[in-house]
């Protein structure tokens, strides 16, 4: 039976999945859901969280678990994430800063979807309006911490080979190439294009399908 797994398009989380997927070479079934949708998570997971997998009668929240259940030959190297959260969470709040912004208006939101996103997430980082404004900033203090992961990179994550921290860091910064202009350095930037060949992923895949 083929997997299926429920995602948000721009979703780190879902993006992780996505990614391992293609690296572990896993044929899967898309269900892109509308941000406003609360009914087919809830009727899922009794949550409204993605991303969820579905394998036969299993079903999944959890990226992290989800790429463990997937991964059955550890090809990720997954007991190497230890505290890796916490390295991520350096950048993360600035990169949702950065692009919560152009997320929301891009094909992936229907106009219910908008609306509730906006409607959540304003409430926690304050109004998008202010957040284009304060760009540059964000982008100042963005910088130093970019180059400080980069140093780590050899070319993965302390590794010639890519692993589960390469998934979890290259799915945080994607993000970012929805920011009109934001340039990487050159050495990320073809780190990412690196994952994304060994991951087979294509970030725009389930946005540009004809009706
Ligand atoms: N720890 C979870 C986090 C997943 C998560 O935070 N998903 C967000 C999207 S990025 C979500 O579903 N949010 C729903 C909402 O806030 O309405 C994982 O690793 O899968």
């Amino acid at each position: 039976m083929k997997i299926e797994l429920y995602h948000y398009i721009h979703c780190p989380y879902c993006i992780r999945v996505r990614m391992a997927l293609g690296y572990l070479n896993i044929p899967w079934n898309s269900h892109v859901l509308p941000y406003s949708d609360e009914a087919t998570p809830i009727s899922l997971t009794g949550k409204k969280m993605l991303p969820i997998l579905k394998d036969g009668s299993l079903v999944m929240n959890e990226s992290l678990d989800i790429i463990k259940h997937l991964d059955t030959g550890n090809k990720l190297g997954n007991e190497e994430w230890r505290d890796f959260e916490g390295t991520l969470d350096q950048v993360a709040p600035l990169i949702y800063n950065l692009a919560m912004p152009f997320w929301v208006f891009s094909p992936e939101f229907d106009p219910a979807s908008q609306k509730y996103f906006l409607k959540k997430k304003e409430a926690k980082r304050g109004p998008f309006a202010e957040l284009i404004k304060k760009r540059p900033g964000f982008e100042t203090e963005l910088r130093p911490l970019l180059s400080s992961l980069e140093m780590r990179l050899k070319p993965f994550w302390e590794s010639s080979t890519l692993g589960i921290r390469d998934i979890g860091l290259a799915a945080q910064l994607w993000g970012l190439f929805s920011v009109p202009e934001f340039r990487f350095s050159e050495k990320l930037h073809s780190y990412l294009m690196s994952v994304k060949e060994l991951t087979q992923f294509n970030y725009t895949h389930f946005h540009w399908r004809q009706p």
